[in-house]
């Protein structure tokens, strides 16, 4: 399936630019429309895993998830032997690992799953949940001025024209959250509603999307952004940023 493989560069990226320490980071990309027949009705390899609330708009689905504690840099290599395809059971309470190995999801599966429920039940064809440790982007949430969203997406749209291109509905902030709780997902589902972005407080960043290639974009661009208002910050100057203006001028050329 391409789309392994396009899981597979996605997390050598992660790796390659120190956003993946350890085993930081994980990536569910919902495969269901990539399968054959046969493949959705795949054997369960190993018993039923409850999930913690009924995901009733995935019922059915498949989602290829990476593993719980392994790591970007092996993810690359072999994603088969890092992550596993998960089947939801038709009413959505638990699920099944059908391929190809018994690997356990990742700790922030409870997340993502509510994440891709809420997406659906709200009729957006979502299939990507993609979280990283972006250290200039984490380095921000330590701020109290950046944890604000209409600050931090002002200040990061007006580094580079791109940015306000790519990433147009900003970013949402969700405050410290204990990893992997039903609250750090609750809280993110809120954000989602006026944002594809989210900041987490002093742990990481989440992008959601129709393509991991994308999500991964939109994240590298505000990376991007964060490295020039730093340089200039190290430099001894505030940077200037682009003017409302400029920012409104993209908005008109673009269609944003
Ligand atoms: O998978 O990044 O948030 C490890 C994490 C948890
Ligand atoms: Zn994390």
């Amino acid at each position: 399936m391409a789309e392994i493989g396009r899981i597979a560069e996605v997390a050598g990226y992660l790796w390659e630019k120190g956003w993946a320490e350890r085993n930081g980071g994980n990536i569910s990309v919902n495969v269901t429309g990539l399968m054959t027949d046969e493949e959705k009705a795949l054997p369960a390899i190993g018993s039923p895993i409850i999930l913690p609330e009924p995901m009733t708009a995935l019922g059915g689905h498949i989602f290829f998830v990476t593993g719980t504690g392994k790591r970007m840099r092996y993810i690359c290599q072999e994603p088969f032997g890092n992550g596993s395809l998960i089947r939801i059971s038709p009413d959505g309470t638990f699920f099944e690992i059908i391929a190809t190995q018994p690997i356990l999801p990742t700790s922030e599966l409870p997340s993502h799953l509510l994440m891709h429920n809420y997406l659906r039940a709200s009729g957006k064809d979502n299939k990507v949940v993609l979280h990283t440790h972006s250290t200039d982007l984490i380095g921000l949430t330590h701020c109290k001025p950046f944890l604000d969203s209409e600050y931090i997406t002002r200040l990061l749209w007006s580094m580079i024209p791109e940015c306000r291109i790519i990433v147009p509905r900003g970013i949402g902030i969700v405050p410290y959250e204990i990893p992997g709780t039903l609250e750090l997902a609750r809280a993110t589902i809120k954000q989602l509603e006026n944002h594809d972005v989210v900041f987490w407080e002093k742990h990481g960043i989440l992008a959601v999307g129709n393509d991991l290639i994308e999500c991964f974009d939109a994240i590298d661009i505000l990376s991007k952004s964060a490295q020039i208002y730093f340089s200039a910050r190290m430099a001894g100057y505030e940077s200037e940023g682009m003017t409302s203006g400029q920012l409104d001028d993209l908005v008109e050329a673009f269609n944003l």
